[in-house]
């Protein structure tokens, strides 16, 4: 299907549906689809419609490059003030004393940090991949891995949480220039502070990537890192439930290599409609509402661990501090693959995920990682996770459940919380036909 022909004058008016009515009617059925599914990704979430406004306005046409009052484009005053907002908010939500809201995705942000402070080859400690960490800390087919020398520490084989020992030990072995705490796939508390009394020992930075949990930590759901550490990356589009982009903060003292690392090291110009997104972002961050949903975040992901446990399934470290629960599969007749793959055949939405020890490959792996910000945005509370749990656990128990019955159950619990409802899936502009 080609794009609808118009006039060059129609055209400078016309909406999405009359221009190109197959992108608008994938991106209607995108909408279907999540209206649809119960989404369990522990990194997405349905964000806010103000901020699909946001990242859909105008200041996506603004070549912004440089930061507010140096810019090396005409016509930035109004975006100066929108970025300038955005920074602020950003240092006062977090406590912290230096903010760039340029980044585009997390793995900008790790990059700026890393090459802000290290040169090729400098060594790294970090947490592993299939231990709860991500692809930026250092795994071999990523920048990080290949560009710097990195070694991993794990989890402990009876707690799978964290060995500070551990950590100690190797921070001995190693001297890294940098250690890098938090992860994509840790369901505990990441304490910071324990961290920085080891990077202190060797000499270190410590970066700590948070943005799996930083909107419990704006909401004071989980310790905050930012006291601790030299450096805090994170997203704003997952706990934090803002815009797909990323944001760094840092200690006064590194500012300025941040901010020139940035820009001109990584990127061009800043994507400004993201950048006013994250304004809003964190701007709601700061409300009793937001505090609310993330205290609800954190209430349904301990319902989800316990219904899980109360059914028979085995939970990584018997529960979670965070909005994230692994269910650890490696004991069972399915392996993540299957769970993934079962889990939408129940109109479900998950991600198989390595857990610590898995003895299969991570296209196959032997977890299944389920989180709550999404559903709890929608208005799931913690009896509607209860029966999440109970759901799962029949599909997973050795017997496989009614597939058919428990997909009923999935969508009577879907249809008790609508999304965006009267929402067409974009901001639009057109008013007449
Ligand atoms: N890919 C993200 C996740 O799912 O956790 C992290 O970048």
């Amino acid at each position: 299907m080609a794009v609808t022909e118009h006039s060059l004058q129609a055209l400078r008016t016309a909406g999405l549906a009359d221009v190109d009515p197959e992108i608008a009617g994938l991106l209607g059925k995108e909408l279907a689809r999540q209206r649809s599914q119960v989404e369990l990704i522990a990194s997405e979430n349905f964000t806010w419609p103000s901020i699909l406004e946001a990242v859909g306005s105008v200041a996506t046409n603004k070549y912004a490059e440089g930061y507010p009052g140096k810019r090396y484009y005409g016509g930035c005053e109004v975006v100066d003030e929108i970025e300038t907002i955005a920074i602020e908010r950003a240092k006062r939500l977090f406590g912290a004393e230096h903010a760039n809201v340029q980044p585009n995705a997390g793995s900008a942000t790790n990059m700026t940090v890393y090459m802000a402070m290290l040169q090729p080859g400098d060594p790294i400690l970090a947490l592993r991949l299939d231990h709860g960490g991500h692809l930026t800390h250092g795994h071999r087919v990523n920048f990080s891995g290949k560009l710097y020398d990195v070694k991993h520490y794990g989890v402990s084989r009876e707690t799978m949480r964290v060995d500070y020992d551990e950590v100690l030990a190797l921070a001995k072995e190693h001297r890294p220039k940098m250690i890098v705490c938090g992860g994509s796939a840790y369901p505990r508390t990441v304490e910071a502070h324990r961290f920085r009394e080891i990077a202190d020992e060797v000499g270190a930075l410590l970066l700590c990537d948070m943005a799996h949990f930083s909107g419990l930590v704006a909401a004071g759901e989980h310790p905050s890192p930012v006291p601790h550490c030299d450096f805090v990356t994170s997203t704003t589009h997952k706990t934090l439930a803002g815009p797909r982009s990323g944001f760094v903060l840092c200690r006064e003292e590194y500012a300025a290599a941040i901010d020139k690392t940035v820009f001109p090291g990584l990127q061009g110009g800043p994507l400004m409609h993201a950048i006013a997104a994250k304004a809003a972002c964190f701007g709601i961050a700061m409300t009793q509402a937001f505090r609310d949903y993330q205290r609800q975040v954190r209430a349904n992901a301990d319902a989800l661990a316990a219904g899980l446990i109360a059914n028979g399934r085995e939970v990584l470290t018997g529960g979670t501090d965070t909005h994230l629960v692994q269910v650890d599969l490696r004991n069972a007749r399915w392996t993540g693959k299957d769970a993934e793959e079962r889990l939408e055949q129940v109109n479900m939405t998950a991600n198989r995920n390595t857990v610590p020890f898995d003895e299969r490959p991570p296209t196959v792996a032997s977890g299944v990682r389920l989180g709550t910000p999404a559903m709890t945005m929608r208005g799931f509370g913690t009896e509607d996770f209860t029966e999440v749990a109970a759901i799962i656990a029949d599909l997973l128990s050795e017997e496989g459940g009614d597939v058919a019955a428990l997909a009923g159950r999935t969508d009577a619990l879907l249809a008790k919380h609508p999304l965006y409802p009267g929402f067409q899936g974009w901001p639009t502009y057109v008013t007449t036909g």
